[in-house]
């Protein structure tokens, strides 16, 4: 059945005939295509379109669509059985994998999803501080509960406004929402609200306002003015945990948060999340102590025996300079194509995530991000995906690249960017 008839039934029984709204096209125009098969870096769609992928999944296929080791680790765990609803070994295994990886982690708790992992992590931070507000940034994005799905309110300083229908103006209230990369919204912040900041959370580097990374010495700032008022620094890093480095941004900036979440890649594809961080802030948590937070599926063994398969790949490959090549390969065609036109392009790329804004100026925030051409990236997208290569569809996400581009994908992806832009 081609896509076309597959959105037409999808649009009957389900919102928008998607499971997840971004899918749905709509900030660059035209209906969706529908995924039959994936693997290594070629997704073919219901049409038989084969097209390289720049979102893997929104960040989980690392390592390319369908590995063959993910593959056999999950066919391996599937011999015994799906769900066991009791401690199984894989999650110890998963447990050591995730403490060896990033240091900060003394204790973690698996999940099912980014959602649930920020979620919890900011019941967490509340739960251990006796405080209720937090601090979140505009244009970062940690899933989708209601004490994130915040805006900036009209005093920036004191409390946000609910960013979705059915958030309750008083869960708002307890949110803040700063602008990123700036100290002095920091310091302010903390002085209008002194004593009752529970948690801060961030996207270390953003990846869901397009890709945006910190000014030089801002997250050490952050840490200090953090650990100064005794609030929880959660690095939430669903995205860049695992990608960007083995123990993510937090590695590559050496900044050690009290908190971190992650997800995707951790699930080698399937439904995962988790959060850990100092001991003593994580015992405070069910069983141990008095913060709920629970899942039938957390710790699945199918995901878990996934995920272990995915670090374990990492372990081996360490791949992140060969994935920060590609991303500089990427990167170099893109501004090459545009300057040979006189196009105005930011292209900020670390490792194996970028993204392409159609804006003169460089892009360090939320208020700089949608100075950027989003019209014309739209036309950027689908001249691109008639060519065969398929970015995010939404100027303001990042791209992610894995080692299967490598060869002859990234080659020609760097061509039909090139066209694209030369023919825009
Ligand atoms: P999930 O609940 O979608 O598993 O994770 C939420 C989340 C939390 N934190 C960060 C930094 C994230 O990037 C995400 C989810 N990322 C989006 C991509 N923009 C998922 C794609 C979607 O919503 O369909």
């Amino acid at each position: 059945m081609s896509s076309a008839a597959l959105f037409a039934r999808a649009q009957q029984l389900i919102p928008g005939g998607v499971n997840s709204p971004v899918r749905a096209f709509r900030s660059v125009g035209g209906a969706p295509f529908f995924v039959k098969a994936a693997r290594g870096a070629t997704l073919t769609t219901a049409d038989d379109v084969e097209l390289i992928d720049f979102v893997c999944t929104w960040g989980p296929a690392i390592h390319g669509h369908n590995h063959p080791r993910i593959k056999a680790a999950i066919a391996a765990a599937l011999e015994s059985g799906t769900s066991f609803g009791t401690p199984n070994p894989y999650e110890v295994e998963m447990a050591e994998l995730i403490v060896q990886f990033f240091p900060s982690i003394q204790k973690v708790r698996m999940c099912n999803s980014g959602t649930e992992a920020t979620m919890s992590a900011i019941r967490l931070a509340r739960g251990y501080t006796k405080r209720d507000k937090i601090i979140k940034f505009a244009g970062c994005y940690h899933g989708h509960s209601d004490s994130l799905l915040i805006k900036a309110g009209s005093g920036a300083l004191t409390h946000g406004n609910p960013d979705s229908a059915g958030v309750p103006a008083s869960f708002a209230r307890e949110t803040i929402v700063l602008p990123y990369n700036d100290p002095a919204a920091l310091d302010a912040a903390f002085a209008a609200n002194p004593g009752q900041i529970a948690g801060v959370i961030i996207e270390p580097y953003c990846g869901n306002v397009g890709f945006i990374m910190p000014d030089a010495g801002y997250l050490r700032y952050l840490r200090e003015i953090t650990a100064k008022h005794g609030t929880v620094l959660i690095f939430d890093e669903v995205m860049t945990g695992f990608r960007l480095a083995k123990g993510g941004v937090q590695e590559l900036e050496g900044i050690t948060p009290d908190l971190t979440t992650l997800g995707k890649i951790i699930g080698g594809g399937l439904p995962v999340g988790a959060f850990g961080g100092r001991a003593d802030i994580m015992d405070h948590l069910a069983p141990v102590g008095p913060v709920y937070q629970a899942g039938t599926l957390s710790g699945n063994p199918l995901a878990m025996a996934a995920g272990i398969a995915a670090l374990r790949l990492l372990e081996e490959l360490n791949p992140y300079a060969r994935l920060d090549a590609l991303g500089g390969q990427l990167r170099d065609a893109v501004i090459a194509a545009a300057a040979s036109k006189g196009m105005p392009v930011q292209v900020p790329q670390r490792g194996s995530m970028f993204s392409i804004f159609f804006n003169a100026a460089p892009v360090r925030d939320y208020a700089t991000a949608l100075q950027s051409d989003a019209k014309l990236f739209g036309r950027f997208f689908h001249g691109c995906l008639a060519r065969g290569v398929y970015l995010a569809p939404s100027a303001y996400e990042a791209g992610f690249l894995s080692t299967a581009h490598e060869g002859s994908a990234i080659a020609r992806a760097c061509e039909v960017l090139t066209e694209t832009i030369r023919d825009l």
